[in-house]
């Protein structure tokens, strides 16, 4: 069992996996966390850095552990915005741009809140989880667009006011306990129960409800292709489990989903 980056995937599961996507005329690819550790963010269960450490990100991030801790919740993502900010999207991400052309209609689902999807080029992006670029406020959800002050991801500082309201600016992420938004539930939902392939990238399947995406594609008869350098809470419903990191995973899928298509033109 790999440990996660070198392991060579086997050929043939590359090549079933290749064929599938070859065929398909609708894949959604459903990634998580692992689809950006080589972009350098650390997963959720990655060891939370220093200040962070003795902090359980499910305890900071809701509504709850917010409001009993105002400075220390927003002195958290304002240290992973910081991060998510320097952050470049990685090779796996510009292969699955180049997937596009290959596939008539490509749908990226993500659990993911820094926005790298987009910033690589994909052109249909749900995000499930709200995305940490952007900041609202608490009470009433005002968009703010005002600068933020660039702060040390260490310190814990007061969450400016809302200009319009008063109450806290919060990020606008999904906490736990929350609702996910409900345009992006419907897309996702839809768009899986219609895909011929699911490719499920970089997730351990613990949070619900996106872990039911690849469940509710293999209930509709899609094919489900799963990359992640270890098992998951989800390999059980993956019609191969191509073990392997994402950026090494990929790139080498999408070479061979191209190479199909020139063969059969
Ligand atoms: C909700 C934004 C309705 C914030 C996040 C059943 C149904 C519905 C809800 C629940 C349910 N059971 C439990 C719940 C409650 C809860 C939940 O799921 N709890 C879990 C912990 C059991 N769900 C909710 O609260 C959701 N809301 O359901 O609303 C409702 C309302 C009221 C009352 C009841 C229900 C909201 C969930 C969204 C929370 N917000 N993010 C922020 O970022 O701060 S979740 C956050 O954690 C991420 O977005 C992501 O979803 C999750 C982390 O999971 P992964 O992405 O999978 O990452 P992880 O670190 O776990 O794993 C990384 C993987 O990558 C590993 O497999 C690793 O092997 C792999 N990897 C590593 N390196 C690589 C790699 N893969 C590829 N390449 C590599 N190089």
């Amino acid at each position: 069992m790999g440990t996660g980056g070198k392991e060579h995937v086997e050929p043939e599961g590359l090549a079933r996996a290749a064929e599938w996507l070859a065929r398909a005329e609708r894949v959604v690819v459903s990634t998580g966390a692992g689809m950006s550790r080589e972009s350098g963010i650390p997963t959720f269960r990655d060891a939370m850095e220093e200040l962070w450490a003795r902090f359980d990100p499910q305890e900071l991030a809701t509504e709850a552990g917010f409001r009993r801790n105002p400075r220390r919740v927003w002195g958290w993502y304002a240290g992973r915005r910081r991060r998510v900010m320097e952050a470049e999207p990685h090779p796996a991400y510009f292969a699955l741009v180049e997937l596009e052309p290959l596939v008539a209609e490509v749908t990226v689902v993500t659990q993911n809140v820094d926005g790298l999807h987009a910033i690589a080029g994909s052109h249909d992006v749900v995000e499930l989880h709200g995305n940490l670029r952007r900041v609202k406020c608490l009470d009433r959800h005002h968009p703010y667009s005002g600068e933020l002050p660039d702060q040390d991801g260490q310190a814990e500082t007061d969450p400016p006011p809302c200009p319009v309201c008063g109450s806290p600016l919060r990020p606008d992420v999904v906490w736990f306990g929350e609702m996910l938004p409900e345009r992006a539930v419907e897309r996702a939902w839809r768009r899986a129960g219609e895909c011929e392939v699911l490719l499920l990238v970089g997730t351990s399947g613990t949070v619900w409800p996106a872990a039911e995406l690849p469940h509710v594609a293999r209930r509709a008869g899609a094919r489900v292709i799963e990359v992640n350098p270890q098992p998951s809470e989800l390999t059980a419903v993956a019609d191969v489990f191509l073990q392997g990191a994402a950026g090494e995973v990929l790139p080498a899928l999408v070479r061979a989903v191209a190479e199909r298509k020139r063969g059969s033109e």
